[in-house]
């Protein structure tokens, strides 16, 4: 899978990719990101990015021709290629489409800067515009290695142990249950007896029904989607 991120602060990539299961996917070439820096595509002395609004107002503008000329350089790959834009005004993104953009080939992030981007970038060369979630960075740099961190750890191989891509926290639409390591007893807390009990079929249970209370009060949204069992429901009533 090829990631391409088209950014004026290539270096805040890659620091982030350089680290941890990430760092590991690249190194064994799972997965390959390709950074490209939107001011090499600038002209002019100044080698300016940005401009004024039209209509005026304050707030500064990305100049369409710089992400336009980055944009064509970068080298298509066969298959699925999706470009992106991170922006608020984008489609919220969630664990369902990681999963689809897990299956292309090639994604393209456009990372924003200032009070957003010209129109026509949009209307022009765009296939997606995602949000990460309902708050304001200073730039979409953190939006892409959100996307890119999420899709790359559902790729085959990335991840060690291939169990923890399904198991995780909204891949059955709940939230994680609890969970503990040693010591035993931290800072007068102990782990609960049934997790030292050895009897997988209750702590399956206990974990489902943590699962399901967790998300009953923290995020009752999720369970609306969430896939239940009869045995979930019948749990869920008792909560
Ligand atoms: N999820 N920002 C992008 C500038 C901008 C605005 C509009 C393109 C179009 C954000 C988010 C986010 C702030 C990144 C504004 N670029 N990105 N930037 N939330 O808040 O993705």
């Amino acid at each position: 899978m090829k990631f391409d991120v088209l950014t004026l602060f290539p270096e805040m990539i890659e620091a982030c990719l350089r680290q941890g299961v990430l760092g590991r996917a690249i190194n064994r070439g799972l997965i390959h990101v390709t950074l490209i820096n939107i001011r090499d595509f600038a002209r002019g002395a100044h080698k300016t990015t940005d401009d004024r609004p039209y209509g005026g107002g304050d707030g500064m503008i990305m100049k369409p021709g710089p992400i336009c000329r980055a944009l064509e350089s970068v080298d298509r790959v066969e298959g699925t290629s999706r470009v992106i834009l991170l922006s608020p005004q984008g489609k919220r993104f969630e664990q369902s489409m990681a999963w689809n953009m897990s299956q292309w080939d090639q994604l393209i992030l456009i990372c924003g800067r200032y009070d957003g981007v010209d129109e026509r970038i949009l209307l022009a060369g765009i296939d997606l515009e995602l949000s990460v979630g309902d708050y304001v960075l200073t730039g979409g740099e953190l939006g892409a290695m959100v996307v890119v961190d999420a899709v790359a750890r559902l790729i085959p191989g990335v991840l060690g142990g291939e169990r923890s891509r399904l198991e995780d926290s909204f891949e059955e639409g709940l939230l994680k249950y609890p969970q503990y390591t040693r010591p035993r007893r931290f800072q007068g807390m102990e782990v609960p007896d049934v997790l030292l009990s050895g009897d997988h079929e209750k702590i399956r249970l206990w974990r489902r029904k943590e699962s399901l209370r967790r998300t009953f009060e923290r995020r009752p949204d999720l369970l609306e989607q969430a896939e239940l069992t009869a045995e979930d429901k019948t749990i869920l009533s008792e909560l």
